[in-house]
């Protein structure tokens, strides 16, 4: 689809993170598809682009949205593809002249992956009132704080912190997004109906030893911070394959002095925990601190654990999911319903209005990576889902 690639940057792969000049470009494409659907589009002080269609209709709006920020080189369709197809479904409605009884919106939330921030979902988190002004201070890996990257779009603290949505004034929200997972490719089936989002949280783990030559000091003594957290690593990744549905993930690693002749004397990791039972994931990460604890004491080292980030599982809305099951058999799809292990704008959003999702197969179930791909027919399908999706809204 060629409008997706109109949001593509320097390669290998996307890499659009917020509050960049990426986002100011992709901005840019995304008010014009805004504008094709008949929406104006509007930056709110989080830095949400949000289009309203212009409709007379007043009353709870339907909100359809996802985000516009990417991994580092990762895919072209993840979050910014459910804009567009929000912004498309939208666009073949008015051409067959349908008129929908209520307001809708279109959002691209500025970020979701967390990936330029230790935060993420600002922009839901700012229409739900649930925006934590703390997390204005925390700076990226040039030291720019959020505020200040925020500011650069029109943004201030007072205004994104007063921008919340009356619950009244929002019917339902729904995030069409790739699986970025195999089961869709599995089943043959073009969409999917999410039943639930997992709950995340991440920790930041710090086992500290001592440092010394590593040519002089005998093995026998050594208090080797990486070797305790690599002990740490495996056992936690064995015991999450104990636990069905859980995900336990170290994606971070970083050593002092970090020379390949000393000691390391500080190891200091991030454990992400995902499952979609909240006490399940906190039960898990309870178990990793006493196991952390007990692998430190053996090795002569210290361990110490915070929680950085955390975020509840959510369900989606049953009534929502029938109508959006209801909206794929009227196109001739047999979707499955199946749980979403990644996290969505739709896990926050869910503290404002009921929520669904609609999820797009894609390729080899692979994504945050340049392969992610999801083809042609399968997001003509989603557009397909979406308008009976809307339609059968209108109806209720
Ligand atoms: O990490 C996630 O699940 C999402 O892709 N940000
Ligand atoms: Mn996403
Ligand atoms: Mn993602
Ligand atoms: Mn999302």
């Amino acid at each position: 689809m060629s409008k997706i690639a109109q949001c593509s940057t320097a390669g290998p792969g996307v890499t659009r993170l917020p509050y960049t000049p990426e986002h100011a470009r992709a901005l840019e494409h995304i008010s014009d598809w805004m504008r094709q659907a008949g929406l104006t589009p509007r930056l709110d002080a989080a830095a949400t682009l949000v289009g309203s269609s212009a409709s007379a209709a007043n009353g709870p709006a339907v909100l359809i949205g996802s985000h516009q920020d990417s991994v580092r080189e990762g895919g072209r369709y993840d979050g910014i593809m459910g804009v567009l197809i929000g912004c498309l479904a939208l666009e073949r409605l008015a051409s067959e002249g349908v008129e929908l009884p209520f307001p809708v919106e279109v959002l691209a939330f500025a970020d979701e992956e967390g990936v330029r921030f230790p935060t993420a979902l600002i922009g839901p988190r700012a229409l739900s009132g649930r925006f934590d002004p703390s997390v204005l201070d925390m700076q990226d890996a040039n030291s720019v704080s959020l505020q200040s990257a925020l500011s650069d779009f029109g943004g201030t603290p007072e205004a994104v912190t007063t921008q919340q949505r009356a619950q009244d004034a929002v019917r339902a929200y729904l995030e069409i997004h790739i699986e970025q997972g195999p089961v869709l490719e599995q089943s043959d089936a073009p969409c999917g109906i999410v039943t639930g989002i997992c709950g995340i949280e991440r920790n930041t783990v710090t086992f500290s030893g001592e440092t010394g030559h590593a040519g002089t000091v005998p093995m026998n003594g050594r208090r080797d911070a990486l070797v305790a957290a690599s002990e740490f690593i495996t056992r936690v990744h064995d015991a999450a394959r104990q636990i069905d549905g859980l995900r336990a993930t170290v994606g971070t690693l970083s050593l002092k002095p970090d020379v390949v002749n000393a000691i390391p004397r500080e190891a200091q990791l991030t454990l992400e925990v995902r499952a979609l039972s909240d006490q399940v994931r906190t039960e898990f990460a309870a178990s990793a601190q006493v196991l952390g604890t007990e692998i430190a004491n053996a090795r002569g080292v210290s361990f110490a654990i915070s929680r950085t980030y955390d975020q509840a599982a959510v369900p989606c809305n049953p009534d929502l999911m029938a109508c959006l099951e209801a909206a794929a058999t009227d196109e001739g799809i047999n979707a499955p319903r199946l749980p979403s292990g990644a996290t969505h704008d739709a896990s926050a959003m869910a503290d404002l209005c009921d929520i669904s999702m609609l999820f797009v197969r894609c390729k080899d179930g692979v994504s945050h990576c340049p392969e992610e791909y999801a083809s042609d027919a399968d997001m003509d399908a989603a557009i397909r889902v979406t308008c009976s999706y809307l339609r059968r809204l209108a109806a209720q």
